[in-house]
């Protein structure tokens, strides 16, 4: 069978890391933008994946780029000629968003349009998925599905609202392979510091070992329905292999507090929560997103895909992979 290929946009981010091993460990030749820095530190989650350019059978390419740049994203789509298009790359943090909605508004969602548009210049065969989020239901009761209204309350959520029915709409009028994965929380010991699970997870870690006394956070009352990231992105995958184009809900259907979170990080080292989180208005926004609750039965029944750790096992591996960082060497101070 020929070598299929692959582009990830945010291949450097938690999810493009690994949906990029997943794809490699299937054989595909994979390609990935990454972003030009000052320092090559952005590129830690996939490291261990490089292959330096001169090495013969190479599957893993990256380019610098930008999807914000649509020249860019014409001419690395008509050079690379990927089957499959997973767009993951964004501004991805909810809280950051209120402080940046024009730059979110031209990477989260003009970048999706800038990508679709991309493809349909060059004319090429291709499947594209685009990276959804249950951000976009906002303030309506769970559960969620797919049928759920939106009623998004950030920047993030409203970018993301754009380039959920720009997907949507290339599908409709184009013909295009195009779906939408309305993906709920799905967390790592890769995650982003700053997102809630990953900031109690390495504070259980600091604490534990007594360098620190207080995590600070904002609402704690905030429901999500946190997954395994890993788990997350096959899903991806198998939503480019179904024979018709589908938009489909990624959860595990169980909710959780950032309480509930909190007490299970740090009771799986021993500690009570209560005597380490602080509440800092400062972690709250403008609007909060109360309660999400992914409902996960059409994807189960029409791709089989189901996430299968929940999150309090989740909360016990982060705290886990955290204090062996910790000692390993890494420093896992507090982030802004
Ligand atoms: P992440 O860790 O924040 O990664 C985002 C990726 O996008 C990084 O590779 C980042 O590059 C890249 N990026 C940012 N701006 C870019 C730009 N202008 N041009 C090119 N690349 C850019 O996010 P994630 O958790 O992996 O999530 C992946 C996608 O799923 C995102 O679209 C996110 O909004 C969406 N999503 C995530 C969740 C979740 O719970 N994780 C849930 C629903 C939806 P740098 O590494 O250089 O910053
Ligand atoms: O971990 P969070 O920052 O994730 P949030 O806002 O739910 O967004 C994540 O999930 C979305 C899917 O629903 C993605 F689309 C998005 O890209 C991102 O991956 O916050 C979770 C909850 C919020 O209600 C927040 O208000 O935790 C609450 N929270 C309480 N204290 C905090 C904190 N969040 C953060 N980041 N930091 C705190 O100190």
């Amino acid at each position: 069978m020929p070598t299929r290929t692959a582009l990830i946009t945010g291949i450097t981010g938690q999810d493009g890391s690994y949906l990029a091993e997943f794809l490699l460990g299937k054989g595909y030749e994979v390609h990935g933008i990454v972003r030009r820095s000052s320092q090559i530190a952005s590129t830690t989650r996939i490291d261990h994946l490089y292959q330096d350019p001169h090495e013969s059978n190479r599957k893993l390419y990256l380019h610098h780029g930008d999807i914000t740049d649509a020249g860019f994203m014409v001419n690395l789509i008509r050079d690379v000629q990927p089957q499959e298009i997973y767009n993951l790359a964004a501004q991805s943090h909810v809280r950051v968003s209120f402080d940046l909605p024009d730059y979110t508004a031209n990477v989260t969602g003009l970048g999706t349009i800038r990508l679709l548009e991309a493809v349909r210049a060059s004319g090429i065969d291709t499947r594209l998925y685009q990276a959804g989020s249950s951000e976009l239901f906002g303030t309506i009761e769970p559960p969620q599905d797919e049928n759920t209204p939106f009623h998004p309350r950030s920047p993030y959520g409203v970018a993301k609202a754009f380039a959920h029915w720009s997907t949507v709409n290339y599908r409709e009028s184009y013909d295009l392979f195009a779906v939408n994965g309305i993906a709920f929380n799905h967390e790592s010991p890769r995650r982003g510091e700053t997102f809630v699970t990953r900031k109690i997870t390495r504070a259980v870690a600091r604490i534990h070992a007594g360098l620190e006394q207080f995590v600070y956070l904002g609402n704690v009352d905030a429901v999500r329905d946190w997954g395994y990231a890993p788990e997350y992105v096959t899903a991806f995958w198998h939503m480019l292999q179904a024979d018709e184009p589908r938009d489909y809900i990624l959860a595990t259907g169980v909710p959780a507090t950032v309480r509930d979170f909190a007490e299970v990080a740090f009771r799986h080292v021993g500690l009570d929560w209560r005597e380490h989180v602080q509440i800092d208005k400062r972690y709250e926004r403008p609007a909060e997103v109360p309660a999400l609750t992914g409902d996960p039965s059409r994807i189960k029944a029409g791709l089989g895909w189901e996430a299968t750790t929940k999150w309090d096992d989740l909360a016990r591996l982060m705290v886990d992979a955290d204090i062996a960082s910790l000692q390993a060497g890494n420093d896992l101070r507090s982030t802004p």
